[in-house]
């Protein structure tokens, strides 16, 4: 199957009619089709398949057991109405990268995975990366088995209904010691190729990142006969510190944002008695991050303390800076160096992926593909097919300059 023909049969998967945005959450039905197309695509290949004891699914040519194995992939999952790139361009191309390295009659030296990682986007329990965190011991098991979903059904009994045993997730340091290289390709979710006129680019490093859940409690009282001074409104404090959120990251040149929240009652007529707000931030430095949470935090209880107002802010997740592995890194510069056709910038980006997860397990490396508008976890997510077929090809090097003769 061509690069073009799997993208075309993936592409109606899971996407909603009404905005043409992707809803391929964790574990419901539109990711289990993800995912039996991941296993067709797979054995249709001859490869052998697995899902691992955290859901990934793997496909393999060759022995993992021997050893020092490559492996390539990404995520299939979403954000809620998200683009068609962020995770299935890396799934994508790596079927059809092996394809290419099949047409050049490559001989395989070193076992050849292809991965899709469950729950990458934590669109559906809150926390990124569930199944590569789980694999690496990064997510215990206990905390995995609290995930909720927003109707109240917990990691556990999604798992199950899916027809995985949630009983049996947990650290697989077995898997991860059989292999020695990861590299992930993504879309870039940025316009630095798109500035500097490249079709494909290497990852350097990943900003430190988290998730901060601000429960604002109030009182719910009428709308209409509730007066001003009378109020304990957490909107107000909620709305005052989303402001602040954008001023402290613009002062410390890092990103701040409230992009999820929840109302109590949620009545067009009440005065809300919770508003709960969800903070992505991220920044270059460790210290940068600390310094715009610490700001944006005492910022939101001063407004809280203002309008009679309690508030609790819990850390949902936690990313630390990732530096991909420089060996690892300085062999795809000169794998893909040798091709004088495609220059190869080294890009750091604010984006959490698998490969960063991993990386404090295993060395690991990441392609970027140009994204000619850099919009990305958004429906107008873009990448032209000539670039696309430039990744698969630059992937396709890379695994031959890794795991062939
Ligand atoms: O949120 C992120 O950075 C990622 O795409 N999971
Ligand atoms: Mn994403
Ligand atoms: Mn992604």
């Amino acid at each position: 199957m061509t690069f073009h023909s799997m993208w075309a049969e993936l592409l109606p998967v899971g996407r909603s009619s009404a905005s043409g945005g992707y809803r391929r959450f964790a574990w419901t039905g539109a990711d289990l089709d993800c995912r039996a197309w991941f296993r067709q695509q797979a054995e249709a290949r001859g490869l052998t398949y697995e899902a691992d004891r955290n859901g990934n699914q793997w496909a393999w040519l060759g022995d993992p057991a021997r050893g020092d194995a490559v492996v390539t992939g990404s995520h299939l999952d979403s954000v809620p109405d998200g683009g068609a790139f962020d995770g299935p361009l890396g799934v994508v191309s790596s079927f059809a990268a092996l394809d290419e390295l099949r047409g050049r009659g490559a001989e395989l030296t070193r076992p050849l995975g292809i991965v899709n990682f469950g729950d990458e986007e934590g669109a559906r329990f809150g926390l990124a990366c569930v199944g590569s965190r789980l694999t690496a011991g990064q997510l215990t098991v206990e905390d995995a088995h609290r995930l909720t979903d927003g109707d109240g059904t917990t990691l556990p009994r999604a798992m199950e209904a899916a027809g995985y045993d949630p009983d049996a997730i947990g650290p697989d340091p077995e898997r991860l010691a059989r292999i020695g290289a990861f590299v992930e390709l993504h879309v870039e979710q940025g316009r630095a190729l798109d500035l500097s006129g490249d079709r494909v680019g290497i990852a350097s490093a990943i900003w430190p990142h988290g998730r901060w859940r601000f429960d604002f409690r109030g009182e719910a009282n009428h709308a209409g006969t509730t007066r001003l001074a009378d109020r304990r409104d957490p909107m107000l404090s909620y709305a005052e510190t989303v402001l602040a959120a954008r001023r402290e990251a613009e002062l410390a040149g890092a990103v701040a944002t409230f992009g999820k929240i929840a109302v109590e009652p949620n009545g067009v007529n009440a005065i809300p008695s919770l508003v709960r707000g969800w903070l992505d931030s991220r920044a270059p430095e460790q210290h940068t991050l600390d310094t715009v949470i610490g700001g944006i935090e005492k910022a939101a209880r001063a407004y809280a303390q203002e309008h009679g107002v309690d508030l609790a802010v819990v850390r949902e997740s936690f990313t630390p800076v990732v530096e991909f592995d420089h060996a690892l890194r300085d062999e795809l510069a000169r794998i893909l160096g040798t091709d004088a056709d495609l220059k190869v910038p080294v890009l750091g980006t604010g984006a959490g992926h698998d490969a960063g997860i991993l990386s404090g397990s295993i060395p690991t490396a990441m392609l970027f593909v140009r994204n000619p508008t850099g919009v990305s976890h958004s429906p107008a997510e873009s990448a032209t097919e000539d670039d696309c077929v430039a990744g698969v090809l630059a992937l396709a090097d890379v695994l031959e300059g890794l795991a062939c003769t």
